[in-house]
């Protein structure tokens, strides 16, 4: 049947009387071989011919059934349109011989999605967000959007950007918190998929400035475990699922993506310095865990068989001002740690306006400074929790990628604002 294939000439090989082309076309992983034979189509043999790789074709004919080639799909053109000719060589080796340069590869991101490498992994990007959506509408939550440019922050102010809204001090959102605990006032679910902006001074392998995340607010809960068990599952059913539906692109990239075992071990702050103080790593008690420690964690709970593990009752004074206390030092706090890396975190609110108000002159702030947010606990705020899950962070775990950089499109650090 007659069909057309749409994409970028990826290499040329001439062998005798015979043009092959390896086209990559808009989608799939796999590039078509298209084959043309001047024995049988001269007029688009001389076009193929001197074709420059690198450019955008489209391409008439049909698919060979028993294809030969071991690259691709092969494909018999009757006619070949070059719908636009490189300027300039490609930056990269598409024949993928040459390895490129990490910088390279984010810079010219757009471009290397025409490699079956980067195709595959933000195949599985978009697949893993599909599956988180899909569980969440299928939990019954609804989907929000809230504003990016906000009056105050939730995460604390070393990370905030500072912005002039019409000569008014404004930030970027570092997260959807305040906004999501709001609208409990007349939802009982909600989620949002997110940018978050943070002001991260620090130049490591898992912080981004501009980073996404899943966030979940639910109401009337009994306790943290309600929210924890609808993170579990959620984490669990977008592994399984990725696992499926993207087997090819896994391959691709030599990914033996492992289902978790479950149900996830919750281990409290306190089990978790004895964990680490048995290893030889000490931890005071009251500071948060540094990289070195969730990383040996992460050894520790590996050899116990458990890739995914939550860390739960944080001492409240690292936590911000809208978690719930848990008696007189400890907070109804979690995290949620993946081989070693925290990929979210969560908890129960404070919903009683009395106390969060203090819990805000406790952290040093002004309440004043949030009263738009407090107005919302006026009207009958039920208790309620939630989660924020970055989808970097998850994404880089389940890929075993060194780099947070590897897994978004175009990356924000303190050195990148382009492209
Ligand atoms: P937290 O600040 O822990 O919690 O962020 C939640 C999750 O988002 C990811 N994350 C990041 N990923 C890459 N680069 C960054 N700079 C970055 N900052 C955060 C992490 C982290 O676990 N409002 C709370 C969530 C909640 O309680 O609902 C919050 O933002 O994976």
């Amino acid at each position: 049947m007659s069909t057309e294939v749409k994409g970028w000439v990826n290499a040329r090989r001439i062998v005798g009387g015979i043009v092959f082309l390896e086209v990559i076309p808009s989608v799939s992983i796999k590039p078509v071989t298209v084959v043309i034979k001047k024995s049988e189509n001269p007029e688009a043999w001389k076009i193929a011919k001197r074709i420059k790789v690198g450019s955008a074709v489209r391409v008439y004919g049909e698919y060979v059934l028993e294809g030969k080639s071991k690259r691709g799909i092969e494909f018999i053109p009757s006619c070949i349109e070059v719908l636009s000719t490189p300027r300039d060589a490609l930056p990269y080796d598409p024949l993928g011989k040459t390895p490129v340069l990490f910088d390279t590869k984010i810079k010219y991101r757009y471009l290397m999605l025409r490699t079956p490498k980067e195709r595959a992994l933000f195949r599985i990007r978009a697949t893993l967000l599909k599956y988180a959506r899909r569980f969440l509408e299928e939990k019954g939550f609804l989907e929000v959007q809230t504003p990016k440019i906000v009056g105050a922050g939730a995460e604390g102010g070393a990370t905030l950007f500072k912005l002039d809204y019409f000569g008014r001090q404004a930030f970027l959102a570092q997260s959807p918190q305040l906004y999501k605990q709001m609208l409990m006032s007349s939802l009982t679910g909600v989620y949002e998929i997110t940018p978050y902006f943070r002001a991260e001074q620090h130049h490591t392998t898992r912080h981004l400035n501009e980073s996404w995340g899943i966030d979940v607010e639910m109401g009337f809960i009994e306790g943290m475990e309600d929210v924890m068990k609808v993170l579990e599952e959620l984490v669990i059913y977008v592994i399984k699922n990725v696992r499926n539906e993207c087997s090819e692109e896994l391959e691709q990239l030599g990914v033996d993506l492992t289902v978790p075992r479950t149900p996830v071990p919750r281990i409290s702050y306190e089990e978790a310095l004895n964990l680490l103080e048995k290893e030889g790593c000490q931890v005071k008690w009251g500071l948060d865990l540094s990289d070195r420690d969730e990383k040996k964690l992460g050894e520790i709970m590996l050899e116990k068989g458990y890739e995914l593990y939550f860390i739960t009752n944080y001492p409240w004074a690292i936590k911000p001002f809208y978690v719930m206390r848990e008696g007189a030092e400890l907070s109804r706090s979690f995290d949620l740690d993946y081989r070693g890396i925290e990929i979210c975190s969560g908890g129960q609110r404070e919903h009683r306006y009395d106390r969060l108000i203090e819990n805000m002159k406790v952290k040093g702030l002004n309440p004043e400074d949030f009263n738009f947010y407090l107005d919302a606990f006026k009207y009958g705020m039920p208790p309620h929790g939630g989660f924020g899950l970055g989808v970097e962070r998850l994404l880089m775990k389940m890929l075993r990628a060194e780099n947070i950089r590897e897994v978004i499109l175009f990356v924000r650090d303190i050195h990148r604002l382009v492209p």
